[in-house]
């Protein structure tokens, strides 16, 4: 008996282990945590005040360890109870699973399968399966050799899933631990780098681009869309029409085509709208369609294929970071389109038509790119002002790749003879620019040239020919200056 329960107990610790890791790690949950949420929620008022004159500010932690207690109690009992039952083990395995995601959780305030979670519904189960199904396999682990022999093995068996269950423990725990370090070092990286913009740009921060001396003023009530061209039913939408469709709200970066390498024409924001190949889906597309032509209030308009158009990332929006749109970025409404330059974002739209030909629009016919797709960038921020010799300072600054997306950023101090990796931030999302940093102490004094290029997700290096902006949007790598005292 006291094998099965010390077996119980290691395959309990294991269990508790990974799911701490993943606790700090990505997110997940920590039954203990949820069982203290469940007790916090639900302890009357007449049991909390004796309790807290007890142990005061620290009661949450003589709470929570006694939940951490009780976690262990429950797990190595049943661990001791249903050891070396196969078919036993797997039902309440998976009964204790259900239980967890459909009442414990939802209950600590986790969501239903802890879709409140940071780690969300599938990445939570994920931990959850992964530590129950570790449980059960250091049990069966010590009950198959178990079943094996009599007594002398027992003891080497029992030997070998207490080194493999206090390995896996420690072994888990520290990775644990180390991210979790890595994590607050990010963390408190960003908010040491002074002089980056901010990952969502305010309304008013953010870069406007129009051809117009005064910017068309539009109402909601007076607006609306027209879906015409090569569709069955064409049709005019008002906005409150727009609105009632089913909205999504995504981030993406916007960037000028006039953009000059270093420049500013680049913002971030997290947009609310209507799928274009929704609204689509209710003309129904004509098999000729191939392009998708807007034209706007001010006279304006661009064009894109239709493949593009019937991405999910494309939208008609009326929001922009939690507001209606703004008579300088296009109210009330507005195009998104993910991976191709500002320019085809047309804005202030009032049609949308399909065509079986290549339009060439505002641009277009002035010489510029007809595809438009964005170029990688990378932008140095900081340092903005002199350093001094062997003080700490930071480099940081924006990287952007369109759709494609960034894997990572480096730097030059020495005009591009070496290179280091800096730390990138994870994107808002697939359309996103991301922040990148890199501490820095200048060794000695003198004049320091730094330059920062990016990797494409697929591998591909930021180029650096030298490209004026017109036709196809600048290129080249990004360098500053910096005087070192
Ligand atoms: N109707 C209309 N839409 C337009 C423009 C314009 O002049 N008219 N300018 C385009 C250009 S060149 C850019 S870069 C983006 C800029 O969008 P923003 O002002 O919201 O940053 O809008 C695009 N949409
Ligand atoms: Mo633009």
């Amino acid at each position: 008996m006291l094998r099965r329960i010390a077996v119980a107990l290691a395959a309990t610790l294991v269990l508790t282990a990974l799911t701490l890791l993943g606790r700090f790690a990505w997110g997940g949950p920590f039954p203990p945590e949820q069982m203290a949420e469940i007790l916090f929620a639900n302890i009357p008022v007449w049991a909390f005040t004796p309790l807290f004159r007890l142990f005061g500010y620290s009661s949450k932690y003589w709470a929570f360890a006694a939940m951490v207690g009780l976690h262990l109690l429950l797990w190595t009992g049943a661990g001791a109870w249903l050891h070396d039952t196969g078919w036993r083990m797997r039902l309440a395995g998976l009964a204790g699973l259900l239980a967890f995601a459909l009442i414990l959780l939802p209950l600590g305030g986790a969501g239903w399968f802890g879709a409140g979670l940071p780690a969300g519904a599938v990445g939570s189960v994920a931990t959850l399966v992964a530590a129950v199904l570790l449980y059960g396999g250091v049990l069966a682990l010590s009950s198959r050799g178990g079943r094996a022999t009599a007594s002398a093995p027992d003891r080497r068996d029992f030997v070998r899933t207490a080194a493999f269950a206090l390995t896996a423990t420690w072994g888990l725990t520290l990775l644990g631990s180390f991210w979790a370090r890595a994590l607050a070092a990010a963390d408190d990286l960003w908010r040491a780098v002074v002089g980056l913009p901010p990952e969502i740009m305010p309304v008013g921060k953010f870069y406007t681009v129009s051809k117009n001396i005064f910017d068309p003023a539009l109402t909601a009530a007076k607006w609306s869309l027209e879906v015409k061209g090569l569709v069955e039913r064409p049709y005019r939408l008002t906005y409150a029409e727009l609105k009632a469709f089913p909205s999504v709200t995504q981030s993406a970066t916007l960037m000028c085509i006039s953009n000059e390498v270093g420049g500013d024409l680049i913002g971030n924001a997290q947009w609310k709208g209507v799928r274009l190949k929704d609204l689509l889906a209710r003309a129904g597309i004509r098999p000729a369609a191939v392009e998708v032509i807007l034209r706007a209030a001010d006279g304006y308009s661009d064009s894109f294929p239709l493949k593009k158009g019937l991405e999910d990332g494309v939208l008609v929006v009326y929001e922009m970071n939690g507001a209606p749109l703004v008579k300088e970025h296009g109210a009330p409404a507005r195009v998104i389109v993910p991976g191709i330059y500002g320019m085809k974002n047309v804005k202030w739209v009032t049609s949308v038509e399909l065509a079986d030909y290549d339009y060439k629009g505002y641009w277009e016919v002035r010489g510029w790119s007809d595809e438009a797709i964005y170029k990688t960038m990378s932008r140095i921020d900081v340092p903005t002002g002199p350093l001094k010799a062997g003080e700490g300072a930071y480099m940081g600054g924006v990287a952007f790749a369109g759709d494609r997306g960034v894997r990572g950023v480096e730097v030059s101090v020495d005009g591009g003879k070496t290179w280091q990796k800096a730390v990138v931030k994870s994107p808002l999302g697939p359309f996103t620019w991301v922040l990148w940093a890199l501490p820095w102490t200048p060794p000695a004094p003198g004049t320091y040239t730094l330059t920062v290029r990016a990797t494409e997700k697929n591998g591909t290096v930021q180029t650096a020919e030298v490209r004026p902006p017109l036709p196809d949007g600048s290129s080249g790598w990004h360098s500053v200056t910096v005087r070192v005292g």
